[in-house]
């Protein structure tokens, strides 16, 4: 793969089936990209390393998504100066309403852009990255024109079934 400008990381290898959505739309937009497992409290020197490094290496912004307690992503953001996009993970007890307040509350001063609890938030994020990088980069900013043109032919092309 080309040198990555998205960074895609996850708290846990069991945030993959969330996070994956992001990653297919970076795919599809042809947005060269990285993905990896970076945990805030179980690899907090990993963590300060990775954000640390992130612009020097190219990176032009972070979706970092996580469940429960998540202070993934605001931990990055503390350490970086790059966009945050935080992805609050389905939890197992609080269905992601923990990892939403988590990421969504923070404090003035460290900002992180946060997306709907799941897939969809996934998903949003990896075209939010698009949109960021669409801005200094034409042909992306006409895929991701072709890419709404084809969401609109195929809401357009809907149909419902008849009522009983
Ligand atoms: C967080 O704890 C991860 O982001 C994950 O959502 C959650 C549970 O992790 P595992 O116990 O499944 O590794 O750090």
């Amino acid at each position: 793969m080309e040198h990555p400008l998205v960074g895609v990381v996850m708290g846990s290898n069991s945030d993959w089936e969330v996070m994956v959505a992001a990653i297919e739309q970076l795919q599809a937009l042809n947005i060269p990209h990285e993905k990896r497992v970076v945990s805030a409290h179980r690899t907090p020197d990993l963590l300060f390393d990775y954000a640390a490094t992130a612009a020097s290496r190219g990176l032009r912004c972070i979706i970092a998504g996580a469940g429960g307690a998540a202070h993934l992503p605001g931990m990055l953001a503390a350490k970086t100066l790059l966009p945050v996009l935080g992805v609050p993970v389905p939890s197992r007890h609080l269905n992601g309403m923990d990892s939403l307040l988590s990421i969504v509350q923070m404090p003035k001063g460290i900002p992180v852009a946060t997306f709907a609890i799941g897939t969809a938030g996934a998903a949003n994020a990896g075209l939010f990255a698009a949109a960021l990088l669409a801005a200094s980069d034409p042909m992306l900013a006409r895929r991701l024109q072709d890419f709404r043109r084809q969401q609109e032919a195929a809401v357009l092309a809907m149909t419902l079934p008849e009522a009983k």
